[in-house]
């Protein structure tokens, strides 16, 4: 942990302002009045404005101390590329990691506002899908917390993740315009603005050594204009930057179309150059192929490198051969990956080296992270498309590719077919680059973000790599911060824990195994109190759902909870078989053993994937069938939440009893949301997928519901698979199917659910949901046994919480460090 020592050592260049209440007051009173001319009424809403730009105050000073202290020639640094940063809101996260809770709410309380309540008015930084990007925004917070120098950088979209609204049961799609009312904590910095190049032609010469060159000419620049976000560690001054590019036109007017009487064209092209970040693309498993995607991850990758390379200058350095020991680029999966090329084209065509150096630098520096077995969602891009846009960037691709066929044809002389598989190029009627394969090529370190799915990776995607470089592949298990998912997100058990075991768990979580002994059933005010926290927690909650879904939900019940993006593989489609099952039973009086439930859904598909759409209207129908059946009779509830966020599962995660993690095995590559809920004490029912497994590990399997197919049964069984077969040998099955067939929950929309009931019952269906029913079911049943006993129920609570330490970001930063980044 970083100390007075290493704060002390930097130079101070700006001084910290006083943090008493009374200076937050008189602050957030200034802002209020001379910033925002608001007198005696000032609504929550303008009085978050208002402390937000206190809080960046205070950040600011520890920001530059930060920069200045790193600001040497020779100091090594990270850069984390991503095309997504789920940040969500960060008004308590800066207030906790400040350590400024009680100045702040003594400060509010003289406005008659609460904390909760301004922090509430904060838009979430919606700037991600899901997993991929809330992951970049947990490693943020965890570098500054562990001071390590990584600076993240992503896209500044002016609208993020779309708005979920439920129509009629149905998925519709809002515009997410987040800087509506402005962003307090991001700081323009227009003296950093970049210039992108696009399109064009290349031209080849001699330089006058003789040596062949490159030059790209005629080509439509777009300017990348940073925006700074500060992210604040823990208690330990040191504020890291998350750097987003947003696209602006080189001039409004071009000149000669301008005069040429052209003016509607020549502010057209200004409006197609501030298009490449306008948008995050909504889908978080296929690739799509779109022109503008590719734009927006060259826009980013080439800013971002000509930005490194320029803060490697101007912290003093010049000697590019030293640039692979100064710097090293993590690339969250292949989005990011043609920085592969675009550093090569930096290197040879702007800074004039040879190939072999230039090689040498880009192979040392950038490492490549993999978050997906899914061969749909491996980005191919047309060579056609690619060579429109990036001219310079295709040739460059080409030699790298024709250099490493050659190394492999070394290694395995007349091995074509293993040429054909490992080329950067994918022969076939559309030409395509394997951006995966020119990631791994480029990269020194490959990893996948759990146990298994690095060991799949290994064995299956990419085994003719392994051949080849064994050493470059390698695990990091992902994690998620304990700050703002444990310490902001459940004030209550933080305290509790605190109260036991001290303050240190949140920032060392490991600390957490110190609850193992209060697990017993002995230390029965402790399991009183945990219990207490729960229920408050699932208070809260339930009056949400109140307000926004006006279904109750019962405190006293099992509260049981898949939030995610909605995916066939993630089978959200299990969950609701096995609700109707239990639908079933309470209609036929099968009562025994019952325990009552709440079951909530919640996550967004992807506006052009039309079964997820379709998912979501079947929970919706099936939860309308139940909640207003009387004879239901409040023993089992449903509901889908809308619109789940970053924020909503800071809700979400503290009041969930059971966390259902139930993808089919070897789909889910990770997973973080089961981390999420173990670190909240819920007990997870999962398959044997991800880092459910490891979850597994750390807390045994007698306090966690496993069920399923493991994935090797799972490929054995797929040829065979015969879901008609499990629906005749199993009646409960059979009743769940039936319902569904005779449209039950769609009476005014007959067929709608047809294409679920194919897909359930087709031979193909790849993600074989009706293989894992019965050991669902059968899973299910033993939850609601434990779920009866209390004290059992609460030791294996409190034991998945105590378990959790290793799912830390923390952990997970200090293993990256450790093994690819090695930063001081
Ligand atoms: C690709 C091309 C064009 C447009 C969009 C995309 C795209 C965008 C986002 C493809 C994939 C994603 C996101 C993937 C993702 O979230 N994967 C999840 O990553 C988590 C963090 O490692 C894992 O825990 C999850 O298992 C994995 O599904």
């Amino acid at each position: 942990m970083p100390d007075e020592k290493t704060a002390a050592s930097r130079a101070i260049v700006l001084k910290p302002l006083p943090r008493t209440g009374a200076a937050l007051t008189h602050d957030v009173q200034r802002y209020q009045l001379y910033h925002l001319g608001r007198m005696r009424d000032c609504p929550p809403r303008y009085t978050y404005k208002a402390l937000a730009w206190t809080l960046r105050d205070h950040l600011m000073s520890d920001w530059m101390n930060t920069y200045v202290a790193r600001d040497q020639p020779g100091r090594r640094r990270g850069y984390y590329l991503s095309l997504e940063f789920l940040i969500g809101r960060s008004l308590a996260n800066h207030v906790l990691n400040l350590g400024l809770d009680e100045a702040s709410r003594e400060a509010l309380h003289r406005f008659g506002q609460t904390l909760e309540e301004v922090a509430e008015q904060e838009t979430d930084a919606g700037l991600g899908n899901g997993g991929l990007g809330r992951l970049a925004a947990c490693f943020m917070d965890s570098c500054a917390t562990l001071d390590l120098p990584v600076m993240g950088y992503g896209l500044h979209y002016q609208y993020g993740m779309f708005h979920q609204r439920i129509e009629n049961g149905y998925q519709v799609e809002d515009p997410d315009h987040w800087l509506r009312d402005g962003n307090p904590w991001e700081v323009e910095r227009a003296e950093f603005t970049c210039r992108v190049p696009f399109g064009g032609r290349t031209e080849h010469y001699h330089d006058k050594a003789g040596i062949h060159r490159a030059r790209w000419v005629d080509t439509s620049d777009v300017l990348a204009v940073p925006y700074d976000m500060p992210i604040s560690g823990y208690r330990n001054h040191a504020v890291n930057t998350l750097r987003l590019w947003k696209s602006v036109s080189t001039d409004v007017f071009n000149l000669e179309e301008f005069n040429a009487g052209s003016y509607s064209e020549a502010v057209q092209a200004a409006n197609q150059a501030e298009y490449i970040s306008m948008v995050l693309y909504p889908n978080d498993s296929s690739e799509n192929g779109k022109e503008l995607r590719l734009r927006q991850q060259y826009f980013l990758v080439s800013a971002s490198m000509q930005d490194a390379l320029r803060q490697w200058r101007a912290a003093g350095n010049s000697d590019l051969t030293k640039f692979a020991e100064h710097n090293v680029f993590q690339m969250n999966d292949t989005h990011p990956s043609v920085a592969v090329a675009e550093l090569m084209r930096l290197l040879l065509d702007q800074e004039g080296m040879r190939w072999d150096a230039a090689w040498a630098i880009t192979t040392q520096c950038m490492a490549y992270t993999n978050h997906t077995l899914l061969p749909e969602a491996l980005e191919r891009w047309p060579v056609a498309l690619f060579e429109r846009l990036l001219p310079r960037l295709l040739e460059i691709v080409y030699e790298i590719n024709a250099r490493f066929l050659r190394e492999v044809s070394v290694a395995w002389p007349g091995d074509i077919d293993r040429r054909r598989r490992m080329s950067i190029i994918e022969e076939g009627p559309v030409r395509q680059i394997r951006m995966a394969w020119l990631a791994i090529v480029g990269s020194f370190s490959v990893n996948g973000v759990a146990a298994l799915h690095s060991r799949l990776l290994r064995e299956g995607l990419f085994r003719d790599f392994v051949d080849l470089w064994p050493d470059k592949f390698n695990n990091k298990t992902n994690g998620v911060t304990p700050r703002r998912w444990v310490a902001h997100a459940n004030p209550g058990l933080s305290a509790l824990i605190s109260e036991q075991i001290g303050e240190d768990w949140i920032a060392d979580l490991s600390q957490l195994e110190r609850l193992k002994p209060l697990a017993e059933a002995s230390h029965a005010a402790f399991h009183a109190e945990w219990r207490a926290v729960k229920r408050a927690n699932k208070e809260r909650l339930a009056e949400i759902i109140k307000a926004r879904c006006g279904v109750e939900f019962n405190p006293d019940a099992l509260f049981d909870v898949q939030v995610k993006r909605i995916h066939e593989y993630k089978r959200q489609l299990l969950n609701v078989l096995h609700v109707i099952h239990l639908y079933n039973r309470i209609n036929h009086g099968r009562l025994d053993g019952w325990a009552d439930r709440c079951v909530l859904i919640g996550g967004k598909a992807a506006p052009g994937y039309a079964m997820a759409k379709r998912i979501i209207k079947l929970i919706n129908s099936v939860a309308d069938v139940v909640n207003s059946d009387p004879d239901v009779d409040g023993r089992l509830k449903m509901v889908f939440a809308p619109n789940y966020r970053v924020s909503s599962m800071e809700v979400i995660a503290p009041a969930t009893d059971l966390s259902e993690q139930i993808s089919t095995a070897g789909k889910e590559a990770s997973g973080t949301g089961n981390m999420k809920f173990m670190m909240n004490g819920a007990i997870t029912i999962g398959t044997y997928d991800g880092a459910n497994i490891e979850i597994l590990d750390a807390v045994g399997k007698d306090n966690f519901f496993l069920f399923g197919l493991h994935a090797e049964k799972i490929e054995a069984l797929r040829p065979h698979y015969q879901p008609l077969s499990y629906v005749e040998n199993d009646p409960d099955l059979r009743e769940v199917i039936d319902l569904l067939k005779s449209g039950h929950f769609n009476l005014y929309e007959p067929g709608i659910f047809d294409m679920i009931l194919d897909s359930l019952l087709s031979p193909h269906d790849p993600w074989m949901v009706l293989a894992d029913f019965r050991s669902y079911v059968d899973a299910q049943e033993r939850v609601a046994q434990a779920w009866q006993d209390e004290a059992r129920w609460t030791r294996m609570s409190i034991l998945n919480t105590a378990s959790s330490g290793f799912f830390s970001t923390d952990r997970t930063m200090q293993e990256y460090n450790a093994g690819i980044w090695k930063l001081k």
